[in-house]
């Protein structure tokens, strides 16, 4: 099974750090657009996408975000103002594909409880899942991957019950299709 999931924000936020961070050489050959990782466990083969920042008014954004199981919306404390840019935009467009918001750099951060605007911005958006990281304190990016892997095997239902069930079917219908 296939799933895609794209990384949006404003340049220099660190969406290229992030991904690269947890995806290392995963690195697929693209001759145009974004850049595309890709990654598998043995259920789900994953389709990164790194969009730039420049595409934030780019009428292909819409191309690049087509099909996406998951939006991964990521900003930095100077970018905040920028996000009801985003979020505005993909409510509009895409308000069926879930978001998750992401602030990377928290090692330049001194506060550590979370900002009221942030908190505001999570209910009025309903953010399905808020991440504090930093690439360069390595904080949280095993734990974003590991979210977003946990969102898309329960959007998909799947578990190894599931799939355990699934073959007993199998099996079943095989043994009567020889009957
Ligand atoms: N302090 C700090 N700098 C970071 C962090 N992540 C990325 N950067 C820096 O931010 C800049 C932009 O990162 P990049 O990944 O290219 O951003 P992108 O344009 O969103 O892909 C680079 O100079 C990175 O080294 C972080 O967690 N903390
Ligand atoms: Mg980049």
């Amino acid at each position: 099974m296939k799933s895609k999931i794209s990384f949006i924000g404003d340049s220099n936020v660190g969406k290229t750090s992030i991904i690269q961070k947890y995806l290392k050489d995963n690195k697929s050959d693209t001759k145009f657009g974004p850049e595309i990782y890709v990654t598998q466990n043995d259920k789900i083969k994953y389709y990164v996408w790194d969009i730039p920042g420049w595409q934030k008014q780019n009428s292909f954004l819409n191309l690049y975000l087509k099909d996406s199981d998951l939006i991964i919306l990521v900003f930095d404390k100077p970018h905040i103002n920028d996000l009801s840019y985003w979020l505005n935009y993909l409510n509009y467009q895409y308000y069926m594909i879930d978001v998750f918001l992401v602030q990377n750099k928290i090692d330049e951060c001194v506060f550590t409880n979370l900002d009221d605007e942030v908190r505001d911005i999570i209910i009025k958006h309903d953010i399905r899942k808020y991440v504090e990281c930093s690439t360069e304190t390595d904080i949280n990016i095993d734990f974003l991957f590991n979210e977003i892997n946990k969102y898309i095997m329960k959007k998909y239902s799947i578990s190894n019950n599931i799939v355990h069930n699934l073959e007993k079917d199998i099996i079943k219908k095989r043994n009567c299709a020889i009957i």
